[in-house]
């Protein structure tokens, strides 16, 4: 008989899995997201290669020997010498269940994200809470505009529903959306603010604005026109290198059509990365969005609004894309791999090498486990019991356990086995899960979370009104280099999966396929053989999420708001090898 499980990676889509006799994952026809299919890397998940054993110090040691060895290290270090940090691998809620054994023994976790905490604070400081507009709404609108945003790589369930619908793509790269799209701005990268602020500004001149709208749910909109005014237009569409005929276009196909907005973590990876997602709804209110079927703008979402959470969280907390590893006696890092992925890699390797007993606990070998002290493999999502609430909708989804392994641990077992050794009280599995399983609402088959809006901010917003931005600074960057575009790879998840490699440029920027550059910025250096690709922009170079070293290149500051890293901040100086 089939069995359904959900899929646990960090992606919009949540996929509904069905496993059949044989073992093999298939989409679910039944689910409206997943309608039938999944993508790449889950029709060849159990192919993967992963850790079989625990090792300490390179050598293969027993489950029993690692988890005793943790509990010497732990139970001689002082709880603000602890740091437990986890990463997004496996994104079920069980993951949260290790935070509770080092929430109660009072160890250093993290804040803030390597993801979308730039955007999130923008959306928060607007909306007041952060809705998404489930693709299902797609349906019901006529017009979708993906703002930094990559569907064919990143949320390729969203695809189906845009049959017939007018497109219009914002982005530096011809992705294979804005090939297809009615309408693509090949906008300079970090411009967005600027042609945010442009298109309020003249969907008001040209009367296109919702008047009925701002006057119930944003009244100070006419502040904010006052601010789009401060903007100088021809010297502005200069420096974006958009034209007044585009910013012209991009109204005349949204007047008086219900349009999405779905806005991608392209656009913040920014120090101001808030106030850019700001602008962003600032122009979906002037132009009536929320609230509304078949509207709306659509950012990440937070999966974990409206939830209860069981388990004990950590109380201390350091800024995650800044952490300073080489500051604790014990580094527990659960399903992330820090050394790839987290900015300004030089410091953060050597950070991690002067920590007292690092600990890597994950499916995959890579770089943090390479380095790390003691590994420990994880349990796959097959192999353990989860629940997965998504991000890109209102889904909630039970991860019943699908087959029995040998290999590994699950995150519940782990924190159990720790709690026992310090005392600390523990529920039973059953426990959590049924938490997680009580705050489901089942509709035609389907779990969502309870409480989840139909159609988002149909309510209003949090705050009573729609803020809106009132100061913003308008410097573009003019350094010297390349922008450097590090968005994500179709075969992997960033580094789960295929790792991809090289720098891509445009073939009229310089450099010839197959040569080696080196490149340059505040943080590091790094060689990489250079690779052509039409479809970027010439003073542009793309270096995917995942590339062994691209983060040698990113900056350790943190956005101005929402302490997320801003993987976009550094230009980049290319010289031939
Ligand atoms: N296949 C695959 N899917 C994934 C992932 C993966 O690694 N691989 N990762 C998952 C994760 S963790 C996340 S957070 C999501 C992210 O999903 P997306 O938001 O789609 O993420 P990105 O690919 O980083 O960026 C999207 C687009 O932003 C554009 N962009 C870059 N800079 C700018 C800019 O300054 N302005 C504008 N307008 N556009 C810009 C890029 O060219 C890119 O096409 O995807 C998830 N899905
Ligand atoms: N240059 C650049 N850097 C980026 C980005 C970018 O776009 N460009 N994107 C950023 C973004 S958006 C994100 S979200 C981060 C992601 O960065 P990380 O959170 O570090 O995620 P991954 O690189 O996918 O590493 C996940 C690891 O989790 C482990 N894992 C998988 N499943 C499980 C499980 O069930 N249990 C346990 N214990 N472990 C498991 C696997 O071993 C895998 O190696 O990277 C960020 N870094
Ligand atoms: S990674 Fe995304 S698209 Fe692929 S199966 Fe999982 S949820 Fe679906
Ligand atoms: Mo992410």
């Amino acid at each position: 008989m089939n069995k359904t499980t959900a899929c646990p990676l960090d992606c919009y889509d949540a996929c509904r899995v069905v496993v059949n006799e044989d073992g093999k994952l298939k989409g679910d026809k039944s689910h409206p997201v997943t309608r039938g299919y999944l993508c790449p890397h889950l029709n060849h998940f159990t192919e993967q290669e992963r850790l079989l054993l625990p090792r300490l110090r390179g050598e293969e040691i027993s489950m029993d020997k690692a988890i005793g060895t943790l509990i010497e290290v732990l139970k001689t270090a002082k709880s603000d010498q602890i740091l437990y940090y986890r990463g997004s691998g496996n994104v079920g809620l069980m993951q949260r269940a290790p935070e509770h054994f080092f929430g109660s023994v009072k160890a250093v976790g993290t804040s803030g994200t390597l993801c979308d905490g730039a955007g999130e604070a923008g959306v928060l400081l607007g909306r007041g809470a952060n809705e998404v507009v489930p693709p299902q709404m797609i349906e019901e609108s006529e017009v979708i505009v993906f703002w930094g945003r990559n569907p064919h790589t990143t949320h390729s369930h969203l695809l189906p529903y845009l049959e017939g619908k007018t497109i219009i793509v914002i982005d530096p790269i011809k992705t294979e959306i804005a090939q297809k799209a009615d309408l693509h701005i090949q906008i300079k990268p970090h411009c967005d603010l600027h042609l945010a602020l442009l298109l309020s500004r003249f969907a008001i001149i040209e009367g296109v604005h919702d008047v009925d709208f701002l006057e119930n749910h944003a009244s100070e909109y006419n502040d904010f026109y006052e601010l789009t005014q401060t903007v100088r237009i021809k010297a502005t569409l200069d420096a974006i290198e958009v034209s007044l005929g585009e910013v012209g276009a991009i109204l005349e196909l949204m007047k008086g059509k219900k349009s999405i907005i779905f806005v991608g973590v392209g656009v913040q990876k920014y120090r101001d990365g808030a106030d850019i997602l700001r602008c962003i709804d600032g122009f979906g209110a002037i132009m009536g969005l929320f609230g509304k079927r078949g509207c709306g703008v659509s950012y990440l979402g937070n999966s974990l609004s409206g939830m209860r959470i069981p388990f004990m969280s950590v109380s201390h907390r350091v800024s995650k894309p800044t952490v300073d590893f080489s500051k604790y006696n014990c580094v527990f890092i659960q399903g992330a791999n820090p050394l790839a992925q987290m900015p300004d890699s030089v410091r953060v390797k050597s950070g991690f090498s002067s920590a007292g007993l690092s600990v890597y606990f994950g499916l995959y070998e890579n770089e943090t486990s390479q380095e790390a002290d003691l590994v420990i493999p994880a349990k796959t999502f097959l192999e353990k019991n989860d629940f997965r609430s998504s991000y890109g909708d209102y889904t909630l989804q039970e991860m019943a356990q699908m087959v029995e392994s040998e290999i590994g641990i699950s995150e519940y077992d782990l924190t159990r086995q720790l709690c026992e050794a310090f005392g600390i009280e523990l529920e039973s599995e059953l426990f959590y899960l049924d938490c997680f399983r009580n705050q489901m609402d089942i509709r035609e088959g389907v779990g969502y979370r309870r409480n989840s809006p139909e159609i988002p901010y149909e309510e209003g917003f949090a705050n009573g009104e729609f803020e809106f931005l009132d100061t913003v600074d308008l410097e573009i960057d003019k350094s010297e280099g390349f922008y450097l575009i590090t968005s994500k790879y179709p075969k992997g998840l960033n580094s789960q999966f295929k790792r991809p490699d090289g720098v891509y440029f445009h073939p009229d920027a310089g450099f010839e396929a197959d040569e080696r550059v080196q490149l340059s910025s505040p943080s590091g250096e790094v060689t990489m053989i250079v690779k052509h690709d039409e479809r970027l922009r010439v003073d542009c170079l793309l270096i995917y999420s995942g590339t062994a070293d691209v983060n040698v290149l990113t900056p350790p500051h943190l956005s101005y708001e929402g302490e997320s890293a801003v993987y976009q901040e550094n230009k980049i100086k290319v010289t031939k090898k």
